[in-house]
């Protein structure tokens, strides 16, 4: 990570990389720059989780039969809301949301697509755990804006994102974002004096290789072998540290993500075999899995279905699961090769 560089709005950062694509109409950064209007709606909302009838779960599951709880749905409602009207989208996709969201016949569309996971970690939420929101841009592929938005326009693989991101609600708040192509993977701090979010890690690279592995172990009875041999390569001796790694899991994709973008590591979600409806695990390839692949790498990083880039998956459903193997390249490489029978 190089030097804090105090003082670079957010604002200005998207600005500077508009300015280096003479082709930018200024629809893109109007786009981002109100999803980080919606994300310090939803920080201030998390900061006084405990201070308001806010915690707790509505008593409902959503649509990957989860419960869900106020501050997903404050969450999902304030972007849908703030997104809808800004002219730059032709729909959306949210993890709460069982269809797509499309734009209202009041408001102009444009042609973009945006994905995210509102408040990712929401079993957190109660226990004062960081949680985060997570975001992934494409841009349509019929030109004609005045066409009817197509479920398959939607479904494409994470490697036609053209941004994608996250916001961390953490010890403080924090956006990271990459436009992908080289531009690099970008940081910014919220500081909430001044209500704006500052450039405070710029270009992250992850280690080739790391110390860390990342991977819910209560799970282990569910895993094939293959997978159980992966773990065990991490936690035991006979791997690159010849020591064993340290388990870092959070039970926050967006946290356990970052911790291991800053430091080096990976960050596995096998598939497995607790609940037979969900055989490929547990994360969702469009809302989760390839916006973080994006930002990891281009970070100099890789993330693996544990056959093949994660980026490279043709969608075949809006909430679509995914094992996941993401983080330091080393050592998705490794996870890659055991499962495929190579090392
Ligand atoms: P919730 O949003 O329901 O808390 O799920 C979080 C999550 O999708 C992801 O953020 C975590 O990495 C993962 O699930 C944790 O799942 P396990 O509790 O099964 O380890």
């Amino acid at each position: 990570m190089n030097k804090t560089a105090i003082g670079i709005t957010i604002t200005q950062h998207i600005l500077s990389q508009q300015r280096q694509n003479p082709e930018a109409t200024g629809a893109f950064t109007t786009l981002l720059s109100e999803l980080i209007v919606a994300a310090k709606v939803i920080s201030r909302e998390v900061n006084k989780a405990g201070l308001v009838d806010i915690l707790g779960g509505t008593g409902d599951v959503n649509v990957q039969n989860e419960k869900v709880q106020k501050l997903d749905l404050f969450a999902n409602r304030v972007i849908v809301e703030r997104m809808q009207h800004i002219g730059q989208l032709c729909c959306m996709g949210s993890e709460e949301v069982a269809d797509l969201i499309e734009i209202p016949a009041q408001y102009p569309k444009g042609q973009y697509i945006l994905v995210f996971d509102p408040l990712d970690g929401s079993s957190n939420i109660d226990v004062n755990v960081s949680i985060g929101t997570i975001f992934g841009i494409y841009k349509r592929t019929n030109t004609d804006p005045q066409a009817e938005v197509m479920l398959d326009e939607v479904l494409q693989p994470g490697i036609r994102q053209v941004a994608a991101g996250y916001f961390i609600y953490g010890s403080s708040t924090l956006m990271v974002y990459t436009t992908g192509g080289g531009t690099g993977v970008h940081g910014f701090t919220l500081y909430p004096s001044v209500g704006e979010f500052l450039l405070s890690h710029e270009n992250i690279m992850i280690p080739e290789r790391g110390k860390i592995y990342s991977v819910n172990e209560g799970n282990y009875q569910y895993w094939d072998k293959k997978t159980k041999k992966i773990v065990e390569y991490f936690k035991g001796s006979e791997n690159s540290l010849c020591r064993p790694y340290t388990a870092r899991y959070v039970g926050s994709l967006v946290a356990d993500f970052h911790r291991n973008l800053l430091k080096g590591g990976i960050f596995m979600y096998p598939a497995d075999l607790k609940d037979p409806k969900k055989p490929t695990g547990k994360l969702r390839l469009m809302v989760e899995a390839n916006p973080l692949a994006m930002v990891v790498g281009e970070a100099g990083g890789y993330a693996s279905d544990g056959h093949g880039p994660i980026l490279k998956i043709k969608p075949s459903e809006l909430h679509q699961r995914v094992p996941l193997y993401i983080g330091s390249r080393k050592d998705v490489e490794i996870a890659e090769g055991l499962i495929s029978g190579e090392k």
